[in-house]
Parts: structure tokens; sequence; C-alpha cells
């Protein structure tokens, strides 16, 4: 099989305690690897801390590092940003904070390679994990993840994850409404999943930040997150009275 491209995209907020160590664990994730990688890093404003250490380092990797400017301000808005802008045959989301498992990351791609049109890293089935992190937050993450999985079939326990790769054709299938926090990714995978698109999952592994702040906004996101919990539930109901 040909050699493809692969846009890895990561929103930042001042991660210039994180992106260096984080940016080698990509490097580490993908050695080997016969793709092709870029990654893409979305930023808010000129000022953010992250900008001058990547300007410094950039050199060191053996992928392009391209720095995208939000089209307008907060996280969710980035990451649509980075889709939209970033070139590859695929898309792969990821954070800056040292969350993520790059060693699954050749598999991801292998499998989105295969056929699958969204591959999700997945902290809720068998092998997956997660590290700290808020009580709460976690909890009411798993119990969407799982029941959407039994409750629809979705095939993935960990719909909230934003680790996810994407094959770029898909995204100019469906309209993206989403606005605020991380639900972007839910969105895409549940209009995916209604539209009958390739969706599987892999173990990985989460770890909360353990330098700079988190900025999730559990109230103020939550009811995004319902809306395309919704959604599904009303695919299912939709196949169930057919
Ligand atoms: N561009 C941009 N990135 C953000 C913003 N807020 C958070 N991020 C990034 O999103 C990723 C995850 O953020 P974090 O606050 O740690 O969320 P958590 O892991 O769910 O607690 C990190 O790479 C942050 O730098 C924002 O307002 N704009
Ligand atoms: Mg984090």
């Amino acid at each position: 099989m040909n050699p493809i491209t692969v846009a890895i995209i990561i929103p930042v907020y001042n991660e210039s305690a994180n992106i260096e160590k984080n940016l080698d664990a990509i490097k580490q994730g993908i050695k080997g690897s016969k793709e092709i990688f870029t990654v893409n890093i979305v930023y808010d404003f000129e000022e953010d801390t992250t900008l001058p250490v990547i300007v410094k380092i950039r050199t060191q990797y053996p992928f392009q590092i391209i720095l995208i400017k939000n089209t307008s301000k907060g996280v969710c808005n980035a990451i649509k940003t980075g889709l939209n802008q970033a070139k590859g045959d695929y898309l792969l989301v990821t954070m800056a904070d040292m969350s993520d498992d790059y060693s699954i990351l050749p598999q991801l791609v292998d499998l989105a390679k295969n056929g699958f049109d969204i591959v999700c890293g997945s902290r809720y089935m068998k092998g997956g994990k997660t590290h700290g992190g808020p009580f709460l937050k976690k909890n009411l993450s798993r119990l969407a993840g799982v029941s959407l999985h039994f409750l629809t079939r979705i095939p993935t326990h960990d719909i909230t994850n934003s680790y996810k790769i994407y094959r770029k054709s898909l995204l100019n299938t469906m309209r993206i409404e989403s606005d605020g926090g991380f639900e972007i990714g839910m969105e895409i995978t549940a209009k995916a999943f209604g539209q009958g698109s390739k969706i599987t999952e892999i173990p990985t592994q989460w770890w909360d930040r353990t330098a700079g702040q988190s900025r999730f906004q559990l109230g103020r996101w939550l009811p995004k997150y319902l809306r395309w919990y919704g959604l599904l539930l009303s695919y299912r109901i939709a196949l169930l009275l057919k």
C-alpha cells in the first residue's frame, strides 16, 4: 500500500510546559512508520506561550510542524479549524498535555488505512485505562460512552474521547454544528454512525495533565454532549420503530 498522509491536529492554549515532551512522545510513537505525518498546532492568540517553544524546536522532528491560527476562540473551534485547514488523507486529533497514548498511533492509522472512516482511541473498552482527572467528569464520560455502546450498538465504548482518526473525505459529508468544548468529536462520530460509516475502536490510556491547567468546563459543556447523546438514541429508536 502507498504511504498516506496523516495530519495530526493539536489545539493548544499556553502549553509551553508540555509541548516539547508531547511532540517527543509523538515522534517516539510513529517511529518506523512509513506514513507521512504533519503536526498542525492550532492556537488562539499570538502571545500564546506554546509558540516560541515550537519555533525553537520545530526542526528536531521527522514531521513538518504547521502553525494554524484558530478562526475564533476556544478549543472546539480550534479543532474545527484544524479539521478544515489541515491537509492529509486522514486527520488525527490529539492534545498537547501528554494525555494520550501514542504507542497505539500506528494501529489507529493502520485501521483507518484498512477502510475504517473513524478509529476511536477507547479508554472504556477492555484494555483501556484512565489515570487521574476529576471524578465526576471521568465517570460521566464513562457512563455516556458505555451506555451509548449498549443502547445504540455504536462500535465504540468511548465516544467522548477526542483522540480519534478520521478519513478526511468523511468530513465533507456533514455539516458540523458544535461550538463548545470537546463535543465536536462526539458530533462527528454520532453523525457518521447515523449515515452508516465504518467505525471501530482500540484500547488507549488517558493521563490527567501534570503541568499547566485544565480548561475543561463540565457544567457549561454537559448540555452540548447531551444533544449528541440524544441524537444517537433517536437513531436507535427510529430503527426499532421501523
Ligand atoms: N486552541 C485552544 N486550545 C485549547 C483551549 N483550551 C484547551 N485547549 C487545548 O486542549 C487540550 C486539552 O485541554 P485541557 O484543558 O487539558 O482539557 P482536559 O484534558 O479535558 O482537562 C490541550 O492541548 C489544551 O492546550 C482553547 O481555548 N483554545
Ligand atoms: Mg488535559
